[in-house]
């Protein structure tokens, strides 16, 4: 299926979807679920359990060069604590890789050893990466396969054409991730998810979107917005008013010196996207 689709989980897609990974569930070892660590919150699919069973799971805490990194150490130790593996990685450059590598070969142990114990020889663990779209598990698989030196054949029960990626001795990486269809748990999981591009622009308000980012900027990062756009530290309470002095200071201005706030919006969110406001972490840790 075309991994793309992000605009509208329909049904059937999200039928097909699960499908696939229930197949490719039956050949692997491991799951490694791919979050955003800008929003490990809001990028998770709450079904995850449901959908994987029982399989042992480490969760890769993706774009953590994107991310703040006092609040990733905080989710990383909320999951540590829940007794779940996780480690955080920079996809592109591969920051962390390796040691997802070796908390997957790790987890997979039990299975392996249990295999050989029944007279199978000992192969090599198998794991699958799950994740929404655009959370970089593409990004990663390829990373892996950079410094892979084989690409094994196909396996019995593969579709055609799938491969396993050999990324250590002891670990080959299914070549097609798993993707999970992100759920809009509250109306503020939608806009965060729109704000970091699991979902196209073209679904969402913006208006909406901004508000929801200005508000969390304020509460904690009004110092990158004061540096960045040169603002008086004492920031308005409202959007509005965040938005007006930015485009006042960046001459976003229409006809009559009326500042333009689709243009305002436009700049922050391509600012953000491009960190140019500095590591920001959207979802703080909730109990
Ligand atoms: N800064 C940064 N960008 C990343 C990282 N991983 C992926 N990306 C970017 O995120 C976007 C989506 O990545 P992609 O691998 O296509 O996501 P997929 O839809 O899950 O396969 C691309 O523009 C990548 O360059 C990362 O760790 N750090
Ligand atoms: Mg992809």
């Amino acid at each position: 299926m075309d991994e793309n689709i992000n605009i509208n989980w329909f049904p059937g897609h999200m039928a097909k979807a699960q499908r696939m990974i229930k197949d490719h569930l039956k050949l692997v070892d491991v799951v490694i679920e791919l979050l955003d660590a800008r929003i490990p919150y809001s990028s998770a699919n709450p079904a995850i359990k449901d959908i994987i069973g029982d399989k042992p799971r480490v969760i890769a805490l993706n774009k953590a060069d994107l991310a703040d990194p006092k609040v990733t150490e905080q989710w990383i130790a909320k999951f540590r604590n829940q007794n779940i593996q996780v480690v955080a990685i920079d996809s592109m450059s591969g920051k962390g890789t390796k040691t997802l590598v070796s908390k997957v070969e790790q987890l997979a142990k039990d299975k392996v050893n249990k295999l050989v114990n029944k007279g199978v020889n000992a192969r090599a663990a198998r794991a699958m990466i799950l994740g929404i779209p655009n959370v970089g598990k593409s990004s990663l698989i390829n990373r892996l396969l950079g410094t892979a030196t084989v690409k094994t054949a196909d396996k019995p029960g593969v579709t055609r054409g799938k491969q396993w990626i050999k990324v250590s001795r002891n670990l080959e990486l299914l070549d097609t991730p798993g993707v999970l269809w992100p759920k809009f748990k509250d109306i503020e999981v939608g806009l965060k998810l729109a704000f970091t591009g699991a979902i196209n622009d073209e679904v969402y308000d913006m208006e909406k979107v901004m508000n929801v980012f200005l508000k969390i900027m304020r509460e904690e990062y009004p110092e990158r917005l004061i540096e960045r756009y040169n603002l008086k530290a004492e920031l308005p309470q409202d959007s509005i008013g965040i938005l007006e002095m930015i485009g006042a200071k960046r001459g976003c201005l229409r006809s009559g010196g009326i500042v333009d706030h689709e243009k305002v919006r436009r700049i922050l969110l391509n600012e953000f996207r491009a960190s140019k406001l500095g590591l920001i972490t959207l979802d703080k840790i909730i109990d």
